[in-house]
């Protein structure tokens, strides 16, 4: 067998971020690696989607600009309830790719005032180093590679994302399609058990893929859930493929 990865425990050891510590911990103790994408638009999608599988998650992935009816109050109370009573933490999608004044604003500012929060985004490094001094009291995700055909994260993009990911404070993980160092958490899309695209550009892998091709950390799933016709039942199942591939990778 090839080189065994490492499990969460030392990863414990080896990331010192407070939201690396607390997914680590999520995943410890619920036995999932599973963050569910709820690319839905409506408020009442996204908490009935929450209710279900939040049992199952360490972290509901948002993309909070799609809804229709986005309202604080009615929105995010509910929503941080829910990740209260289930134990997942609140990773908003935002992939920031601007300078980093305007992102700080694009993250405290608007109607969305994703700083209030989330407890973790996504951003893009394509601004360089300084560009992510801004999310402070959160944990950034950097993105290093994208699952979609014909993107331009190629190996020197990512060499040199890679390098801003391991040594800004403020990033503990990278989303990406290929390995990074252990001492970073990685996130990986594009993961469904029944597909192998969406026609649009997506490429789909399976759990088993991830874990033991990438040594994945967290697997992301978006359509796999929220489209099927019992999405707590389909969560369930990505928790399962996802903690066994994990364990059979070790
Ligand atoms: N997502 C990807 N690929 C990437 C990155 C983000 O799919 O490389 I960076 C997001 C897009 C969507 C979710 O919100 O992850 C995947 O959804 P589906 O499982 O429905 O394809």
């Amino acid at each position: 067998k090839e080189e065994k990865r490492i499990s969460y425990e030392q990863k414990l050891d080896l990331c010192d971020h407070s939201v690396a510590q607390k997914l680590l911990e999520i995943a410890i103790e619920k036995k999932s690696n599973l963050i569910v994408s709820a690319d839905v638009t409506t408020t009442q999608e996204l908490l009935a989607l929450a209710e279900k599988v939040g049992p199952h998650i360490v972290a509901l992935k948002t993309h909070i600009d799609i809804l229709i009816d986005f309202n604080s109050d009615q929105t995010i109370l509910p929503l941080k309830d829910l990740a209260a009573k289930y134990n997942f933490l609140l990773m908003e999608d935002r992939k920031f790719a601007d300078i980093g004044n305007t992102q700080e604003l694009q993250f405290a500012y608007g109607m969305y005032k994703i700083s209030n929060w989330a407890d973790l985004v996504t951003a893009q490094v394509i601004a360089g180093y300084d560009s992510l001094d801004c999310f402070r009291n959160v944990g950034v995700v950097a993105i290093l590679g994208m699952s979609s055909k014909g993107t331009l994260t190629d190996s020197s993009y990512r060499e040199e994302a890679t390098k801003i990911a391991l040594s800004h404070p403020n990033v503990f993980g990278g989303v990406a399609q290929n390995k990074i160092p252990n001492e970073l958490l990685l996130f990986t899309p594009g993961i469904n058990m029944a597909d192998s695209g969406d026609g649009k550009g997506q490429q789909y892998n399976t759990p088993e893929h991830a874990f033991t091709q990438l040594e994945t950390d967290f697997i992301i799933v978006g359509r796999g859930v929220y489209k099927s016709d019992d999405p707590e039942k389909s969560a369930l199942t990505y928790k399962i493929a996802g903690w066994n591939a994990y364990e059979q990778s070790l």
